[in-house]
């Protein structure tokens, strides 16, 4: 294919680290020696992105022309036949990262000048408060209010339950990397004993910390419509900022009965791999946040389109911000956040430990639970391949949950 300034690809190099948890980045270098940098993180299903970008993708970019970004991710996505899905999506995400870094770069522009400029000073965020009880978790929420966040998820066990989504029994985060186990942990669920203890966090939530601060809650996936319009309606006298994923919806129509019946808001997106995922909850104002990730739908050239479809629709962006989307992930989103003008609220689990920064550096700043971006050309971030080596991969699994009974539910 044609094109105009040439920046012809010489190498793409996919790197599986783990410094505290697995990673999979991808490195695509230009003649000129500019570089790029995307993340293809799946977790749990590491290896199966590597394999694929090092096997499938990596050959049919050698001598492209970087700066056709959208021309390779057209390649890559229609070009495969197999279309969507989240090994390819997240391929073609971590790739579309790398080309927008590079072209950022060639520019000597951050990205998001790229992408029409900035639409705010800086990007609002929301933090995780998690316990074993009620008070544990308000507590945590009040050490977030004194650091100056705003917007707080608050997670809490259920009682009677040993663990469950976001409270691990024996307290090790879900995040944290679960190598030691052999098999993925398993989670006991029961969707009774939850809503008979739900509501009492936020009610004390909001008596302990004001009508304020916005709260947050990720159902995870575990109730069905109707039960989850019954918790909308349940926790409506909290005004929460959004409930999210409270039902699956490979079925999009399920929001429709959410939505008849509360009026709390609704989040749902961050297993999305495309706009296709999403086209009928936002075309029908089902949902008021998409939470897509760069990674995970299709980079910024996904989420960019998934942000103006859902603009027209008073949909707004929440991308998904758990540390097992890497730093480079975090970066590229924040790229698109700064520019959105839909942007809700980015998702915020901390910019990871020491020794993920011995690997990934960035250009990215917290303060009063506002990100701050810098204006380094191109996504601002790096990656020592040197310091990776020290961390090799090691399997590790998302938890699965299953009713008392033993019954498989969604975790
Ligand atoms: O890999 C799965 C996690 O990223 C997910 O469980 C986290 O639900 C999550 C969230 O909202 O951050
Ligand atoms: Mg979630």
């Amino acid at each position: 294919m044609r094109t105009g300034r040439n920046l012809v690809i010489t190498d793409v190099r996919v790197i599986l680290c783990s410094p505290g948890r697995n990673f999979v980045t991808v490195k695509i270098v230009t003649e000129s020696g500019i570089y790029g940098l995307g993340d293809a993180t799946v977790n749990g299903r590491e290896m199966a992105v590597a394999t694929y970008l090092r096997e499938h993708v990596a050959p049919c970019l050698i001598g492209r022309n970087a700066h056709d970004i959208e021309d390779i991710w057209q390649y890559l996505y229609k070009g495969v036949y197999w279309r969507r899905g989240p090994i390819n999506m997240a391929c073609v995400g971590a790739v579309d990262m790398a080309l927008w870094d590079i072209k950022g770069k060639a520019a000597d522009l951050p990205v998001y000048e790229l992408l029409g400029g900035r639409s705010r000073r800086a990007i609002g965020t929301y933090a995780h408060a998690t316990g074993n009880t009620i008070d544990d978790t308000l507590t945590r929420a009040e050490e977030l209010m004194g650091q100056g966040f705003q917007a707080i998820r608050l997670q809490t066990a259920v009682p009677g339950l040993d663990g469950s989504y976001g409270v691990l029994g024996d307290k090790k985060d879900y995040f944290e990397l679960q190598s030691d186990r052999p098999l993925p942990p398993e989670h006991p669920w029961s969707t009774r004993k939850y809503m008979n203890s739900i509501e009492e966090l936020f009610r004390e939530a909001r008596a302990r910390h004001g009508q304020d601060i916005q709260l947050l809650h990720d159902v995870h996936s575990r109730l069905t419509p109707i039960e989850a319009a019954k918790l909308g309606k349940m926790l409506e006298p909290h005004d929460l900022l959004f409930l999210e994923d409270a039902v699956a919806a490979e079925n999009q129509e399920s929001y429709r009965i959410i939505r008849e019946h509360t009026t709390t808001p609704l989040a749902i997106g961050e297993i999305y791999n495309t706009i296709w995922d999403c086209k009928e909850l936002i075309q029908n104002q089902w949902i008021d946040y998409i939470r897509t990730a760069a990674t995970h739908a299709g980079g910024i050239t996904g989420l960019r389109r998934i942000a103006d479809f859902a603009a027209l629709f008073h949909v707004r962006i929440a991308p998904h911000g758990a540390p097992d989307l890497s730093p480079i992930c975090f970066a590229a989103q924040s790229h698109v956040d700064i520019w959105a003008p839909n942007f809700g609220i980015q998702e915020f689990v901390g910019f990871g430990n020491a020794t993920s920064a011995e690997v990934f550096s960035h250009d990215l700043k917290i303060t009063d639970g506002m990100i701050h971006i810098g204006d380094s050309p191109g996504l601002g971030v790096d990656f020592n391949e040197t310091a990776a080596e020290k961390h090799p991969y090691k399997r590790s699994y998302l938890p699965v949950s299953r009713l008392e009974d033993g019954t498989l539910w969604s975790w």
